[in-house]
């Protein structure tokens, strides 16, 4: 076995409880995304284009779709034998307090062996669940010249949603001073992405001695502070480009609506930086005499006899004569009857609307679900 430099940790097992619906049976890598991808495509694709070929997918909530999408990993071209992709579900042993893994650094330390395999010097732990492009290859490379115990990949969001990340101070040499969890009020809107590189023999350590004093074991919440605490070299990396955590149904709609308005931030037609996808397989889209697509995204294998205006509609849906989709992201397998208007929505994979239905979303972005569909049907 050889040893590999660095290994990839893709945590893919929360709940995501405030996209509602549509993680109810579903983890939220899996949710579709822009016509064409599921969120994890994102992460994947990084990982091979910046040259990683193993990757641990560490899953724990409904991960039986996730599972089924990763597969061997063939359409990410990480079919290979020694290392490539593999979808790890908790266990238990003579060795494991329990199956259920209490936190994200909890879920890492228990699957240690599969990592120890491969004898990385570095582990690069990624989420399921962001949309960007990343050269992971330079962060490893600022990691290993600043010899840093970890290195926290951080970037500047907007004031308002900084109480949703951990928040960050780095030094003018990028050392971080200071890093608080989700604080109530930010002192500052440099966010840390949840992404980092832990030099693996120090982490393995760390985790084998908190693991024993608490319950729950958090990178953020717990981790990343004890490496403070501990005066290690806890270091900071400045990305700079597009970066979205898609974790509540208005930043899910936002960072579609991306794709369309400012498409040059994230740009997915580079041919350097693929990201890559499994492909449905599907006729092209068929756009009939009485429809009309503008400014919009429209996946393959998509009927329209309506009109389409701002929106991103993914594979093999239907929109049918007299209806208007405004502003809105239809997912796959949806099927829009006649005279329908769809206005600032995410229409949930699978959903049918009947004939002459009316959603319009507001300041907040509409979930269009089963359940209101089939609540909408007793009612009348
Ligand atoms: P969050 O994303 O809120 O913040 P967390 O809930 O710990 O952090 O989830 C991180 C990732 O791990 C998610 O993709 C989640 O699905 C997954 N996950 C959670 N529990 C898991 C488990 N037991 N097994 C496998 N996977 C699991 C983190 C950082 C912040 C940072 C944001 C950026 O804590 O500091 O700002 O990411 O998005
Ligand atoms: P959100 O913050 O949108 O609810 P996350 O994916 O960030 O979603 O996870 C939320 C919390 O749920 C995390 O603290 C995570 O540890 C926890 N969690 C992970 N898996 C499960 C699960 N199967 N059931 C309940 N909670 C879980």
């Amino acid at each position: 076995m050889v040893s590999k430099e660095m290994i990839a940790i893709l945590l893919a097992g929360g709940k995501g409880t405030r996209l509602k619906e549509l993680t109810h049976n579903n983890a939220k890598p899996a949710i579709f995304f822009g016509a064409k991808y599921r969120m994890i495509d994102f992460s994947l694709s990084n990982c091979v284009n910046s040259g990683i070929d193993t990757i641990g997918v560490l899953t724990q909530y409904e991960p039986v779709e996730l599972n089924s999408y990763v597969g061997i990993g063939a359409d990410w071209d990480l079919d290979i034998g020694n290392g490539g992709v593999t979808v790890l579900p908790p266990f238990t042993s003579k060795h494991e307090h329990a199956l259920w893994q209490n936190g994200t650094a909890a879920a890492v330390y228990q699957h240690r062996n599969y990592i120890d395999y491969y004898n990385p010097n570095h582990v690069l732990i990624l989420s399921g669940d962001h949309v960007y492009k990343m050269d992971y290859q330079k962060m490893l490379d600022e990691h290993v010249a600043n010899d840093a115990d970890v290195t926290i990949a951080s970037v500047e969001v907007s004031k308002e949603e900084a109480n949703r990340f951990g928040i960050l101070e780095l030094d003018n040499q990028n050392r971080v001073l200071e890093f608080e969890e989700k604080p109530q009020k930010p002192k500052s809107n440099y966010a840390s992405m949840g992404i980092y590189i832990f030099n693996w023999r120090r982490l393995k350590e760390t985790l084998k001695q908190l693991i024993c004093e608490q319950d729950e074991l958090d990178f953020g919440k717990d981790v990343l502070p004890y490496y403070l605490n501990h005066q290690m070299n806890v270091y900071g990396y400045r990305f700079k480009g597009y970066w979205r955590d898609v974790g509540t149904i208005d930043s899910l709609w936002k960072t579609n609506m991306d794709l369309i308005d400012s498409n040059e931030q994230l740009n997915l037609k580079d041919k350097d930086w693929r990201i890559y996808s499994v492909n449905p397989n599907m006729p092209a889209h068929h756009i009939f005499p009485s429809g009309q697509i503008r400014n919009s995204l429209v996946s393959d294998g998509t009927i329209v006899l309506g009109k389409v205006n701002h929106s991103v509609i993914s594979s093999h849906g239907l929109i049918d004569k007299g209806s208007e989709v405004i502003d809105s992201v239809v997912m796959p397998n949806v099927s829009i009857g006649k005279n329908c208007i769809i206005s600032r929505a995410i229409v949930q994979d699978g959903v049918r609307i009947p004939d002459n239905a009316t959603f319009i979303g507001g300041d907040k972005v509409l979930l269009i679900t089963e359940e209101i569909i089939t609540s909408l049907s007793e009612e009348i």
